[in-house]
């Protein structure tokens, strides 16, 4: 069944031909440092999104190791405890608002959803130039406000207690707000461009699924960060003039402050994993050699991942005192937001079953989104039951179970949509043999990361606690020994992939023969990105057509 025996890129070319790069692509096009910087393309634009978004995935990676560092042992390792609130808040702000939440859309997103419409650009590219300068200074203000003072009341900044801190909360939840906008308007410019650019031929259901993913993050972007950023500017004004919002002691409701916080932030956790899945979706059928199985269910599973999303909050908040009804409530809605998600997966694992695999490193990184997708989605039908959330809130459970599916599967979608779409965009290819050594350390790490931390959530360790048991020392050990192979993976990969952009192999239009639009201009794309405005007049994936045999693999 698998075939995977070719390591060079062959595709289109007659074997033996030389490739070669195209004398012109969007990256020469125009010169200079201003044509980049005030660049309306989408693809500058996205490649832009990647060195910043990459800036803040550093940062945050640095802050989590320190974290780790600092758990070597039950009590002080390497900073006090101030220090430590302070090095876990910047860690979550950065990694959610800077990393995660922008990556996949403003980076692929925007690099391909014109490429796979066959579009010239997105609908807006002026708005498009805007959200990287309002993503910029959002990001620079949360950063300041860190150096200046520190913020130490948690990603989440929950009130009473943000108010009343002495660290300079402000500029970091003005950070927030603003940071808002940008989210905002890459969605709002998705939106119209899926709706008005798609080319003549592609209905709806002729849309790649990574379209489809795009289109439901798009809305929950558009009507949920509104929210958050609200939120954030009134806990700041609350700060700074004395409002009694959520302080208690002036009339105000702290729990509020949570229903409003987690109406946008548990919509956000589908912003960070949808695109994911929509990567996974497109993924899939190339390395399967197969068309996705049971495309429509996965392409509407989205959308109602995205509606089922918006009613589930208060699954964050069954400690609160919370009515049963309401606890009951939102249990269950939560538990279909699982349903949504098991479908996806059935109809993955359909796409690969019988077709002819090749194990490349895109398909590995497809491979463990799936295990932690499951294991982090099934821990987290496990803590929607409010008995068991009851004893596991609040301690490394969460933490592992947010992280099984924020890093477990958001960021294999991230690094296999790198990997899928590297050659496209800098027209060269890596080195297939590092990038499974590193695809390898980093599932390995991974796991050896959060499966500790389950167990020591189990065993009762709080989050956010600076100190912690001895007994508890072997298993958090075992976490930090994970997270440096985990560590050690990331820096492997940027490595081979800063060597790839200068000195490796030309890759062609379409290395991995698949069925896009993308694929069918040259790599890299040139500015205005087709020659001819493409027409559409088969479905999305074409690997096999019924009664067909399986297609060999020609990567
Ligand atoms: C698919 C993507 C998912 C992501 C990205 C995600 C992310 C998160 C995050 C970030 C938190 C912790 C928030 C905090 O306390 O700081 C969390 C908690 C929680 N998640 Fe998920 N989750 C996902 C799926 C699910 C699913 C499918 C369910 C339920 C069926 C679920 C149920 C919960 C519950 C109940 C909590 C609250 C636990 C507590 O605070 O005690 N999650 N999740
Ligand atoms: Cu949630």
């Amino acid at each position: 069944m698998a075939h995977s025996n070719a390591n060079h890129a062959v595709a289109e070319e007659a074997p033996g031909e030389e490739l070669k790069l195209p004398a012109v692509s969007f990256w020469n096009a125009d010169l200079g440092i201003k044509s980049w910087l005030l660049s309306l393309d989408h693809k500058r634009i996205g490649i832009m999104y990647m060195v910043l978004t990459l800036v803040g995935f550093l940062l945050g990676g640095i802050l989590a190791m320190a974290l780790r560092i600092e758990h070597l042992t039950p009590d002080e390792t390497i900073m006090g405890p101030n220090t430590y609130n302070r090095v876990f808040t910047l860690h979550g702000v950065v990694m959610i608002f800077l990393f995660m939440i922008p990556a996949i859309p403003a980076i692929f997103g925007n690099f391909f959803l014109p490429l796979m419409l066959g579009a010239k650009d997105v609908a807006f590219p002026r708005l498009n130039l805007m959200s990287i300068y309002v993503y910029g200074a959002g990001a620079l203000l949360m950063v300041w406000s860190m150096v200046a003072g520190g913020v130490d009341s948690g990603w989440t900044f929950y009130a009473p207690y943000s108010l009343s801190t002495p660290a300079s909360l402000a500029p970091a939840l003005f950070g927030v707000f603003i940071i808002g906008f940008s989210s905002i308007l890459t969605g709002l410019n998705f939106i119209v461009t899926i709706h008005t650019m798609r080319p003549k031929g592609m209905t709806w259901m002729r849309m790649p699924l990574f379209v489809w993913g795009t289109y439901a993050t798009s809305i929950i972007q558009v009507l949920a960060t509104p929210v958050v950023g609200l939120t954030a500017v009134l806990t700041a004004i609350e700060r700074l003039f004395g409002f009694g919002f959520f302080d208690p002691s002036k009339g105000g409701d702290p729990v509020l402050f949570q229903h409003l916080f987690w109406f946008y932030s548990h919509p956000a956790v589908y912003i960070m994993v949808l695109p994911g899945m929509g990567v996974i979706s497109e993924v899939v059928s190339v390395f399967s050699r197969k068309n996705v199985f049971g495309y429509k269910m996965v392409a509407y599973s989205s959308l109602g991942i995205a509606f089922v999303g918006f009613f589930a909050w208060g699954h964050h908040m069954f400690v609160t005192g919370q009515s049963k009804f309401d606890a009951g409530a939102f249990a269950i809605i939560s538990m279909l937001v699982g349903v949504f998600t098991a479908i996806k997966v059935f109809n993955w694992v359909g796409t690969m079953y019988r077709g002819s695999i090749a194990v490349r490193a895109p398909f590995v990184y497809v491979c463990g989104f799936l295990f932690f997708v499951v294991f982090g989605g099934m821990t987290g039908v496990a803590i929607s039951s409010v008995s068991l959330d009851v004893h596991w809130h609040d301690t490394y459970f969460v933490v592992a179970h947010f992280h099984f599916i924020m890093v477990g599967a958001t960021l294999m979608g991230f690094l296999a949509a790198l990997h899928y779409w590297f050659p496209k965009m800098f027209g060269r290819m890596y080195h297939e043999g590092w990038a499974m050594l590193s695809a390898g350390l980093i599932i390995l790490g991974f796991n050896a990361s959060f499966i500790p931390q389950f167990l020591l959530g189990n065993m009762g360790q709080p989050r956010r606690y600076y100190m912690y048991s001895p007994e508890a020392q072997g298993l958090n050990v075992a976490s930090t020994a994970g997270s440096s192979l985990l560590a050690f993976g990331f820096l492997l990969i940027l490595i081979y992939l800063v060597y790839a952009i200068k000195y490796g192999k030309v890759a062609g239009d379409n290395p991995w023969g698949a069925s896009g639009l993308e694929w069918k201009t040259p790599s890299p794309p040139p500015k205005h990105n087709f020659d001819s405005t493409p027409v559409v007049d088969e479905d999305p994936y074409t690997y096999r057509q019924k009664g067909e045999e399986v297609e060999h693999v020609v990567v």
